[in-house]
Parts: C-alpha cells; sequence; structure tokens
C-alpha cells in the first residue's frame, strides 16, 4: 500500500513536467500531420492531468513577412487555423470562407495586394501586431492566439529573434538586360513571383544572432518523441534545425526523432521543395532529404513506394519506416499519426 502511494505521487511529479511528443512544423506541408497527431493524442491519451503537454508544435517563423504595417506568420497561423479548425482546407491556409474586401479596398487605394489577406485574417494579424508594439514576445503572442483559437497544444516559435528565409533568383538586371542574382523575401519569391525565377542561393537571414527559444529547445528535451513533419526540408523546416541550440538537442537525441519525407519519388508532396533542393544541390528524392536530416533524425518515413531507396538511406545511419504518408483525409492523417507514435514505446 505504501509503495503504491509512493509510484503514484513519483508519477505524478513527472507527469506535471512531461512533454509527450514535440513536431517540428512548417505550414501547409506540415499541419495535417500536426493535426492528426493532436487528434491521436486526444483519443489515446485519456488520463492527462492538467498540467501535462501532451503536444508541443515547434514553429517556422523565417517566412513571417511585414505587410502593411501588420506582422503576418503564415506557418504560426496554419498550425493554429489548422488545430482550431477553421482552415481553409483547399488553399491550406487562411481562414475558410474568408473573404477579401479589405484586399479589394487596398487595390483601389493603389496597394500592392499580390500577398491575399483575407479579412477575418486580417484581425490575427492586427492583434498580433499591437501586442507586438506593447512589448509582448512572439511567443507570447503565439500562445495567446492559440488560446483564443481553443488549441490545447502549445504552439512555440522556433525564435523569437528576426529570422526570415531569403531567396537568390535570377532577373534581369534592367541596365544589361541579362540575368542577375537578385535577393528577395521567400513570400515575393513563391507569392509575388510565383516560384518562376531560377533560384541560385537560399540564406536564412539573422541566422548567427538569432536566439533559440528556450521553450522549444526544453520541449525537444523533455519529449519522449520529435517528429519532423513533411513539410518543405528548405524552407519550413530548415529555418527552425538550422538554430544552434535546437539543432544540438535533435542532434543529441537523435534516437527519438522521426522525420517523415516530404518528397514521394521524384516530386515533393506539395510545394516548391524540389526547386529548392535542386538549387542546393540536394537530390530531390526520399535518399537526398534523409541524408540531409541525418545528423539529427534517427528514423525516416517514406512511402511504400520509395521502398527501393530504404537500404540506401539505411545507408546513412537512419532507421527507415515504410507506410502510406500520402494525408488525402482526417482518416489519414491519423492513420499516419497513429503509425509514428506506435514507436513512442520502443
Ligand atoms: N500563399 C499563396 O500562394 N498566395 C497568397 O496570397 C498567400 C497568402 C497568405 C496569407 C496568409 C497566410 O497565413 C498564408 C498565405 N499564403 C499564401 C501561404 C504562404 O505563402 C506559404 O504557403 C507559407 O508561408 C509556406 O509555409
Amino acid at each position: 500500500m505504501k509503495a503504491d502511494k509512493s509510484f503514484t505521487s513519483c508519477r505524478r511529479v513527472q507527469q506535471q513536467e512531461y512533454y509527450l511528443i514535440t513536431v517540428i512544423a512548417g505550414g501547409t506541408g506540415s499541419v495535417k500531420l500536426v493535426r492528426g497527431i493532436a487528434a491521436t493524442l486526444e483519443a489515446q491519451v485519456a488520463d492527462r492531468s492538467k498540467k501535462e503537454i501532451g503536444l508541443t508544435v515547434i514553429s517556422n517563423v523565417a517566412d513571417n513577412i511585414w505587410l502593411h504595417g501588420l506582422y503576418v506568420c503564415p506557418d504560426i497561423d496554419t498550425v493554429i487555423y489548422g488545430l482550431g479548425g477553421i482552415l481553409d482546407e483547399s488553399k491550406g491556409w487562411g481562414i475558410q470562407g474568408d473573404t477579401f474586401a479589405f484586399l479589394q479596398q487596398m487595390a483601389m487605394l493603389g496597394e500592392p495586394t499580390w500577398f491575399m489577406l483575407g479579412d477575418r485574417d486580417l484581425a490575427t494579424h492586427i492583434v498580433r501586431t499591437w501586442m507586438i508594439r506593447e512589448g509582448k514576445s512572439l511567443s507570447e503572442v503565439t500562445e495567446w492566439l492559440a488560446k483564443r483559437h481553443g488549441v490545447t497544444a502549445r504552439v512555440v516559435p522556433s525564435t523569437d529573434s528576426p529570422l526570415v528565409t531569403r531567396i537568390s533568383a535570377l532577373a534581369n538586371d534592367s541596365r544589361s538586360g541579362r540575368p542577375e542574382p537578385v535577393s528577395m523575401h521567400l513570400q515575393e519569391f513563391w507569392v509575388k513571383h510565383r516560384g518562376e525565377p531560377q533560384v541560385v542561393g537560399i540564406k536564412y537571414d539573422g541566422l548567427e544572432s538569432a536566439k533559440d527559444n528556450p521553450a522549444a529547445v526544453q520541449a525537444i528535451k523533455s519529449s519522449r518523441m520529435v517528429i519532423i513533419a513533411p513539410g518543405n526540408p528548405i524552407t519550413s523546416i530548415g529555418p527552425i534545425v538550422a538554430l544552434a541550440e535546437i539543432r544540438k538537442a535533435l542532434v543529441h537525441d537523435r534516437k527519438k526523432v522521426i522525420a517523415v519525407s516530404p518528397i514521394i519519388g521524384s516530386s515533393a508532396i506539395s510545394g516548391p521543395a524540389v526547386k529548392y533542393m535542386q538549387a542546393l544541390g540536394i537530390p530531390n528524392s526520399p535518399t537526398g532529404v534523409a541524408q540531409y536530416y541525418s545528423d539529427f533524425a534517427g528514423s525516416f518515413a517514406i512511402s511504400h513506394e520509395d521502398k527501393g531507396v530504404a537500404e540506401k538511406i539505411r545507408g546513412f545511419g537512419v532507421d527507415v519506416l515504410q507506410t502510406d504518408i500520402l494525408m488525402r483525409s482526417r482518416q489519414d492523417e491519423i492513420r499516419l499519426a497513429s503509425f509514428l507514435m506506435q514507436h513512442l514505446n520502443r
């Protein structure tokens, strides 16, 4: 009886500080798996105490952009809207059923409208911006926003410091008429220029002075498992794992890190990953991503269709998991999440 009591209290102490799963996530390519893990945890971990934290999502910030005097954080918002059940599923970003009256008015005033901010989405950016102007950190604002959307997972920016992915792409120089490299914000390249110019370089501006979010580092250290979502390895996952303390924590606990391939065959599941990988000389294949992640991911989940490359990936010292990694429905999201979470108790 006595022994039972001490076991219970010890377990309770552990539970209070216990992070179960951390997901490293971008936006559109990551949110489905994040949602699947949240739903699976909700169903499985019935005995959670209030203080135990089931899921921490470390969110990319390097695609954040200042527009119209507002701070827009696409990947953070995609995760919050996804977990909050209001994400526009067809676009993979923004709020479902949103309208664009604000944008029409901006066009009438001659303002740039290449980045489609919806009317409801706009409220997020307005509130975030004035909270930041009042001195709140991005972490504090994100925590508050997640709560307002009824999100129980912790959404943690990878850093509160300025960090921006800049793309160097070829554009015709107005004087020489010859293509010259021009540096632009990721959103300018992807949205304004529709990802068309040839990419010649990619840089995470501010990386040297950026301070990793201690909450993100702590979440990785305390988690039983870290999942790298199938986001863009260069512009979504890359700017997170490039942060020194986050990378150190992942490398240290590499065995508990499982990455999901964002590539099947030679094609990205979504978005421009292939274009960026080619620009950096990384093979656009699951093998290329596995090698790129091999110092911090102990396991790599690939599609059944790619079973032919499993042996090559094992050659990098990475375990290979094979399953259906495409998520076309909520059931698929939960199926993939459950498959990965089976490895919690290895
Ligand atoms: N992507 C687009 O392709 N076009 C847009 O006009 C656009 C607007 C937008 C507004 C808010 C938001 O949170 C995301 C938005 N995105 C848009 C998505 C975004 O550009 C990228 O897909 C992510 O940054 C990459 O993760």
